[in-house]
This record gives structure tokens, sequence and C-alpha cells, in this order.
């Protein structure tokens, strides 16, 4: 186990951590040249860009360890209240850039480097970036924890290491291929595994009932175990001395597995029991919204929420802690459904290993558990097979039944026995299987249940929990998602950030509400003209990187218009792409000039999830479209369709700070949130989208004329699907619709094939489950109005300062703030 208990000092340099090197840049160089000579094994005149890479990545990390050693140390003394945020993504995008400027050693650290006669730009570009997760879920909880330790709040994210991230993405004749992320190839200098730190993990087995004075009690014989082993990562707050902990678990083989199968002569079956353990923590599943309910994964989800819930009762906790106090010590948030399974395992350490009552047991677990929902779509709310539950996790599973009996007792209390609620709210479902509903166990555990954008809590109250608000009317709150501005804004677009503080002066980095000062200097034509100058730079320094990367040219002169985020039917790149073909076949069939085009150059990012099959045929598309348009003398370089391969955090860094419009472009009432919506529009670029997700309070905030707003409201689209939806209609009434998609249908994209997309084509026509068809209309008419605004340069700077003045709302550090009043209850920490 962990020491809690450090042993006795003798030296007097053993009592308290060894202090920080000087921040000179002599001090600099100096522990760089250590590090490489002692830590890398070799000379500067000899090292390769790796080494030097991990030099400086262990140099930055010996100026925050005595921070985190003194934090770890002060959590222990103080036992003030944290928060172990659970989660099975975090998508934290490359760690370098982040800590120089959490410890101020950006520009120490560049002269250093300069100094040893080394460029830090290739050290910088020689990070992988640890893709622990699939979007916007997984870089959220990253938000969340740069926020916890730039605010000081005690925090431990819990949450799984695995060996391969989210698959690179590359295009073969424009369709996706993956490969897998092997991100762990060179080692990784920002860890520190603890293996005697391991803890023992269970599975399988059965359960039995017996006597325990009297009372009929039921434990829990497991059958295979694997072990947990922690990596801890550091996570700096921003210029404040804190440094929290994400610990992050690694799955091995247990020593009695492998050595019972050894003494038995069967060397094959020691590995196997290795390479079978070692498969937990292997990879993270790729997929965005439709739960598989693959065994594996259940196996990820209680590996990690049992090491997280153990290693907190033994290892954070001290000795001999009241638990019936751990309501003013702790918050479990679970992030989405994912850990929820937490939820039993809690219960059953209290009630089966530490002989606590049932009741006793509940009522804490019901203070000391909250969950965020994620999504409005159905078939991502995960359900687990009872059948698979109960063979993987046999006694949680009593547990949850037992959890569920006495829940819809209080069901029937309260409503009396409305037998079709009983089977609406209960936990387990019954058709098509049997089957545990994950989101309603965390409902019931939870002390609070939030949304993630007003629109997004409304609907889970209304149309997704409706029993349950109604049941639990307290329960339910809003928190909207929030972006950290030290990534987003700091470090992607320093230009702006220098400009910012300059017209500001510095401290909007952690009061980001600071930015409305900018909106008297949006009247300023000579403020203007900067913050048109940085865009313009922004733009070339992305077209640098497309060309290095991709060979992409980024045309002078074009609106940058720009859909990244995950590849999904609901999110509608179709609409987007409709857009494209509608302006190509204007142009192509002569109808418009091609001088009449705002130049325009369109950027896709997305991946989509290997087994999606519609999302992948709509990537193809995408690129095939592209080839076309791309290389049509008929458009004169006025369109441009760039769709560089795996977008990830280190992309969105280089991609948003240059763009002029961001598409949110969602049918109404799917999309829960949304946060590059955030990001675009604090780094200037103005919105086009629908009423969904935190568009609607980006658009209350910047106002009806900095945003184009199209597209049917959540209510408009129930109505129409309540009169029917026929899509068929308005592909007959809409002629540049009809036009485009003929065009598609035609093989124009597809060396004449008319097969390829046709399966695209046919869902639009006749099922078309997010409308894109019936948003089109208005979708073209406001890309009108954005074709008419771009005309006056001038006025179009201006939106997009108003865009980041406004927008301070959506830093995570006010969405921390939200969780601590609504949900948390923590004090910030003492300084
Ligand atoms: C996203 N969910 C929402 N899920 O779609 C987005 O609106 C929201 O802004 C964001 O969460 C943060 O709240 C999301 O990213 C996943 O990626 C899950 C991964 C695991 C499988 C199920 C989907």
């Amino acid at each position: 186990a962990t020491p809690t208990q450090p042993r006795a000092a003798t030296h007097p340099l053993a009592i308290a951590p060894v202090p920080s090197p000087p921040s000179s840049v002599d001090g600099f160089v100096k522990q760089f040249l250590l590090n490489l000579n002692f830590d890398r094994g070799v000379a500067l005149s000899e090292s390769s860009v790796t080494d030097q890479y991990f030099a400086l990545a262990y140099t930055v990390r010996d100026y925050l360890m005595a921070r985190w050693l003194e934090d770890q140390k002060r959590q222990r003394d103080t036992q003030a209240k944290g928060v172990c945020y659970l989660s099975a993504e975090y998508l934290l995008g490359r760690q370098l850039d982040n800590n120089l400027l959490a410890s101020r050693l950006t520009d120490v650290a560049s002269e250093a480097m300069a100094q040893c006669g080394i460029d830090i730009e290739a050290l910088r570009a020689e990070e992988v970036e640890p893709g622990l997760g699939n979007g916007g879920l997984g870089r959220l909880a990253a938000c969340f924890i740069d926020s916890l330790a730039t605010m000081s709040v005690p925090n431990i994210g819990y949450g799984i290491r695995y060996e391969y991230g989210i698959f690179r993405q590359t295009f073969v004749d424009g369709q996706q291929v993956e490969q897998p992320d092997a991100w762990l190839t060179y080692g990784n200098p920002w860890e520190f595994p603890h293996p005697e730190a391991a803890q023992t993990i269970w599975f399988g087995g059965y359960t039995e009932t017996y006597d325990d004075g009297g009372v009929t009690r039921s434990r829990w014989i497991p059958g295979w175990s694997v072990v947990a082993v922690p990596y801890n990562y550091m996570v700096p707050g921003y210029h404040n001395g804190r440094v929290n902990t994400l610990r992050l678990w690694s799955a091995g083989a247990t020593s009695s597995f492998d050595l019972r199968e050894f003494n038995s002569g069967d060397y094959q079956e020691a590995v196997r029991a290795q390479v079978f353990a070692e498969n937990i923590s292997k990879v993270l599943y790729p997929e965005d919204s439709t739960p598989q309910g693959k065994e594996l994964r259940l196996q990820q989800q209680y590996f990690f929420c049992a090491a997280s819930i153990r290693d907190f009762l033994d290892n954070v906790l001290p000795e001999g802690f009241d638990l019936e106090r751990l309501p003013e010590r702790v918050i479990f948030q679970l992030n989405d459904t994912h850990p929820v399974i937490a939820v039993p395992e809690f219960m059953r350490i209290l009630v089966d290993e530490r002989g606590m009552e049932w009741d006793a047991a509940w009522a804490l677990t019901q203070q000391c558990f909250a969950y965020t929902c994620h999504t409005l779509l159905p078939e991502a709310l995960e359900v687990w097979s009872v059948d698979l539950l109960g063979r993987l996790l046999p006694r949680h599973l009593e547990i949850i039944y037992r959890i569920n009996e006495e829940f819809l007792l209080e069901v029937r209390e309260k409503f009396g026995d409305d037998e079709m609620r009983i089977r609406n709210m209960s936990i387990i479902s019954e058709f098509p299987q049997r089957s545990v509903r994950m989101a309603y166990l965390a409902t019931v555990a939870g002390a609070k249940v939030n949304g993630v954008a007003e629109l997004h809590s409304q609907l889970l109250r209304d149309k997704v929990l409706p029993d349950f608000s109604e049941f639990y009317p307290d329960k339910f709150t809003n928190v909207t998602n929030g972006v950290t501005p030290r990534r987003f804004i700091r470090l992607a677009n320093p230009a702006l950030a220098d400009l910012i503080t300059e017209a500001l002066g510095a401290g909007w980095t952690v009061d980001l509400e600071r930015l409305r000062g900018l909106e008297a200097h949006a009247e300023d034509p000579e403020f203007r003209a900067r913050f048109a100058e940085v865009k313009a730079a922004n733009k070339r320094r992305l077209s640098e990187v497309l060309w290095h990367r991709d060979r992409f040219e980024v045309s002078d002169g074009h609106l940058l218009d720009v859909m990244v985020k995950r590849l999904h039917e609901y999110k509608r790149q179709m609409l987007k792409l409709l857009h494209i073909v509608t302006l190509y076949e204007r142009v192509a069939s002569g109808r418009v000039a091609a001088s009449d085009l705002t130049p325009r150059t369109f950027i896709f990012g997305a991946k989509a999830a290997p087994g999606y099959d519609m999302a992948k045929r709509i990537i193809h598309l995408i690129n095939s479209v592209g080839s076309v348009v791309n290389a049509d003398p008929v458009l004169e370089g006025r369109l441009k369709v760039l769709f560089p391969p795996n977008y990830n955090v280190t992309l969105a860094e280089r991609v948003i700070p240059a763009a002029d419009l961001s598409e949110q472009i969602s049918l109404a009432g799917k999309e829960a949130s949304g946060t590059g919506n955030m990001k675009f529009a604090l780094n200037g670029a103005l919105t086009i989208g629908t009423d969904d997700g935190a568009n609607v309070e980006i658009r209350e905030l910047v106002g009806d004329d900095n945003f184009f707003l199209f597209g049917q409201t959540e209510p408009e689209v129930e109505a129409l699907w309540a009169r029917g939806y026929r899509p068929a209609e308005f592909y007959r009434e809409n002629d540049d619709l009809r036009r485009a998609m003929d065009l598609i249908a035609s093989g124009a994209f597809s060396g004449g094939d008319r097969s390829v997309f046709e399966p695209i084509m046919s869902n639009l026509l006749y099922d078309d489950r997010f409308m894109v068809l019936a948003d089109y209309a208005s979708y073209i008419d406001a890309q009108e109005r954005v074709d008419a605004a771009y005309q006056d340069q001038d006025a179009w700077t201006r939106s997009a300062i108003l865009n980041v003045a406004r927008c301070g709302f959506f830093s995570s550090d006010r969405s921390m703030r939200d969780y601590i009043d609504r949900i948390w209850h923590t004090p910030p920490a003492p300084a």
C-alpha cells in the first residue's frame, strides 16, 4: 500500500520536499543537462530530439515536484473536502506547453534551449498527445481538472491509462482507415508509476449466504482477479503553485495467477493470463455515442472504479477515519454513466466488508455521489444485460436489485400502485432483455443529477427522466459546460492573448468575465485592425501547419468555415456538405458566376466510430466532394474543401484560432451542450448554429446580431415528427436541394458510380432521423447572410470581438464554481 504516514526524518533535507531548482535560465540549463545526462544517459552533443524532449519534460517536472509533494501533504494534513472525479476518459492534449505555462517557465525554457543550441519548437512537436478520450466528454474532464487545480480545489481525477488511446485516422482513397495509437512507444515522461501501490481487483465467481449472528447476509466469492497499477500525473494550477493529481490505472496479471500456472509447468497458460489481464486497459473504446454493451468495457469500468474507490478509502483517507463523516470529506462525481458501477461497489465495501447497516450505507452513498449526464440520444443511455453483469459481478447485481426494490417501494408510497410508472422507473428494464439502466441507477444513487447546458438540463428533466424529476424535484440541476482559457486561449492563441492583456491587463486568464472589457475596444478602429491582424496571422500559421502535415494549401483572403467534431448523423456534417455541393452545383451549371461566390475554405475534422457505417460513408463523401471541388477550374479557386485526417487536440489548437465561422448545426434537442462552440466563440469566430445545447446560451450572450441562427427549434422538431415528417417532400419542393442531391446521386463525386453514396441519399430521402432536409432551406439562407456579412470586414471583426468579450461565461472555472455551489459544496482550499 502507499505509505500515508511519512517515516521519521533524520536528515535535515528530508523533512520537506527538495526545493525547486532556481528559476533562472542558468538554473534551467543546468537541470536540463543533469536530466539529459543522468536520466537519458546521453551527452548533449550525442542526444536525439527524443532525448532532448524527455530531458526538457523531466526538467519541467522537477520545477513542479516540490509543489506537488507539498499539496499531497497538505491534503493529508487538512483532510479538506475534495472532489474525486471519476471518468473513463481524459482527452488531455499535449502536456509540455501547458506545464511550462502553469509554472511560468515558458520563456526561461525557450531561452535555456536556445543556449543549448536547441529549437524548442522541435521538442514541442516531438510530444505525442495522450488521446485518452473520444471527444467532448473526455476533453471536458481535462478542462475540469485544469480549473480545479487553478482554483486550488483539492481534486483527484481517476481514470484509465489506456495503452492505446483514440485511433489514428488516415484516409485511403478518401475512406477512413484506423491505426492503433501507440502513444507510449517511446515512454511517457509525465507519468509516475507506482507498482508497489497496486491493488487486486476481483471479478466473477458467485455469491453465497451465511449466518452472521442470526442475520442472513450475502457475500461474494470472486473467481479471478487482475492488478490495478496506479500511474500519477501532475495537474498544475495556473500560476498558483498548486499541483493536483490525476491517477490513471493500468491492468496487469496478479502474481498468484501466473505463479500457479508456472508451478504446474504451464508457461503458455501463465502468459495467457498475463495477456488476458493486460487487455483490460489495452484500448479505449472508440464509440462516440452508442455503447456496444461489450464485456470488456464493463470490465474496464469496474476495474477503474473499484481501484479508485478503494484507493480513496484505504490510501487517501487517514487510518481509522469515521465513515459517517465521509460526506464532509469527498464527493464522487460520475462523468456520465461509465463509472456508475462505483455505486454498488461502494455499497458492497460498506456493507459486506465494513459491516455497516444497509440503510446507513445507502444514506452515505446518496450524499457522496453525483451524476452528470452528457446525452439526449436514447440509444446512448448505457444498459448492461443482467446476464453479463451477473456473470462478471454477481454481488453487485444483487446490490443493484436491492437498491431497485427499495426504490420502487418508495415510488409506490408516493405515487400508489401505478404499475406503468413502476415499470418505467425501474432500474431493471425487461425488454428487449433484462438489463440494468445505468442512468436510472445513477439518478437514484446521486445527490444531484446535472445536464451540461440549460436546454439539455431542461430536456433531461422533461423528456429523458420525467418520472424521476417528479419524484426527486430537487435533485436535478444544470451546470453549463466550460473550457479552460489556459489551453484554449493562452496556449492556442498567444497573439490574441497578448492583445487582450494589452487591452485589459493581466488577470483575465483566471477571471474570464473580465473579457467584457473588450466591448469598449470593439468600437475602436485601431483595435479592430489589430484584432483582424491576429486572425490573419493565425490563418497563416494554420496554413503552415496544414502544409507541413498534409500538403494542403489555405488560400489568402478566404473565409475560413470550420466544422470539427466527431462524425455523427445528429451533428449533421451532411448539412454542411449539402451547402458546399449547392454552391458548386450553382456555378458548375452556369446559374451563378464563380466571381459571385464569397471565397471560402471549408475545413472538416472528424473521426467516425469504426463500426459506424453511415458515418464512414459520410467521411468518404466529404473527401470525394473535396477532390472534385478542389480540382474543378470552373470555381476559379473560390471554394476549397480540406479534411485533414486525425483531428485531435493538437490540431484543434491550431484550427480554432484561425476560424472565421464556427459550424454548430446539430438538430435542435440532440447536442447536449457542445464545447467546441465555446472555444470558437472565445477565439473570435462567429457561429452559424441551431437553437441547441450551449448554442442557446452563446446566442443569448453575444446577441442575435453576432450569431447566425437557423433551423427548427426543439418544439418545432417535435411538432414536425408529430405531424409526420416526409423528407422527400422537402427534396421535391426545393430546387437547390434537389439539384445538390441529384448531383451526388448521379455519381459526379464517385467517378460515375451511382451506388457508392446511394445509402446516404436514400437514408436522407426516406428516413432522415436528424431532419437534414427539413433544415436545409433555413441553413442555406443563413449562409447567405454569412456571405453578406463577410463583405463588410470591419463590421465582421467588430462582431468577432464582441463574441470574445461576451463569452467569458464559458470558462470552465465558472463551471467549477457552479458545481461547487450547486453540487459539491467544497470550500476553497486554504492558501
Ligand atoms: C458529449 N458527449 C456531448 N460522449 O455530445 C456534448 O454535447 C457535450 O458537450 C460533451 O459531451 C461534454 O459534456 C460525449 O462526448 C462520448 O464521447 C461518450 C464516449 C463513450 C461512449 C458514449 C459516448
